[in-house]
């Protein structure tokens, strides 16, 4: 008796641990001076990497929000906090422009 409450717990646990670490990461590759896929959806705790493949520097950033440099060939990272629409876009060229809709857990 004992023992099957126990194996319910762990279960349950399992499963509460399991859907917390569910936590993504979710890339987004510059290329040609383009975010690609520019339009994401992720949750609050998810991680949104750029990946630039160009040879010269991008950013991503928001009013009010986020600012990363992203150097040639690197990438760089951002967790995503708080839950809304986000426009961002790149302050070397502001014609390129993305979008990351982040739900609520
Ligand atoms: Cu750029």
């Amino acid at each position: 008796m004992l023992s099957k409450s126990y194996l319910l717990i762990t279960a349950v646990l399992a499963l509460i641990v399991s859907d917390v670490a569910q936590a993504k990461t979710i890339q987004v590759t510059i290329k040609n001076r383009t975010f690609a896929p520019a339009e994401i959806h992720a949750k609050v705790g998810d991680t949104v990497e750029w990946v630039n493949e160009d040879p010269v520097p991008h950013t991503a950033t928001t009013k009010g929000g986020w600012n990363l440099n992203i150097p040639p060939k690197k990438t760089a990272s951002e967790v995503m906090k708080k839950a809304g629409e986000f426009n961002y876009h790149c302050s070397v060229h502001p014609s390129m422009k993305g979008h990351i809709s982040v739900a609520a857990q």
